[in-house]
């Protein structure tokens, strides 16, 4: 290759990458924009979990015991899981080196589980509720995936990275 060759396709790589910035800043703009959020658009109700990145919310902070609905919405772009166990709370509950939860130490106290819950997707499963402090929490360890967008390549703990919150459950 010639050298006035190797320059034009250098100026074509810078371009490309300019080109990409554009786009990326126009979807920050986009998304700025966007007045309603995914997770506004979704009925509240008892026992439904909101997952994000990177956290969980309870649509109810207690639940009655006995059989209930329990309800994953995933309102972010990458999938995530909802694990259910009797502890006081997140800090309570036994970590790997790696920061995310050593569900092997759980499994006397774990009550359910609705793995992997696919990006703008919902599962849910009747669980048997006894009285007390729950943790529900996204155990899932891993990368972005294809779809991460900027965030590309990243690592996340996401009960490290916040997935987690608390419910209790009334007599
Ligand atoms: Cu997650």
């Amino acid at each position: 290759m010639n050298r006035s060759r190797r320059r034009a396709r250098g100026l074509a790589d810078r371009r490309r990458i300019q080109r990409l910035f554009v786009v990326a800043g126009a979807l920050v703009f986009i998304t700025a924009a966007c007045g309603t959020s995914p997770s506004e658009t979704v009925a509240s109700r008892p026992g439904q979990f909101r997952l994000d990145e990177w956290s969980i919310g309870a649509d109810r902070p207690t639940l009655s015991a006995g059989r209930q609905t329990i309800t994953a919405v995933n309102l972010g772009r990458q999938t995530h899981e909802l694990v259910i166990v009797k502890a006081a709370n997140a800090g309570s509950l036994p970590t790997k080196a790696d920061g995310s939860v050593d569900e092997a130490q759980l499994e006397r106290v774990k009550v359910g589980e609705l793995a992997d819950v696919a990006s703008g997707a919902s599962k849910h499963k009747v669980l048997d509720l006894a009285p007390g402090a729950y943790v529900a929490f996204c155990n899932i360890v891993g990368g972005m995936g294809a779809d991460g967008g900027m965030m590309g390549g990243m690592n996340h703990v996401h009960f490290a990275d916040g997935m987690h919150t608390t419910f209790t459950v009334t007599a």
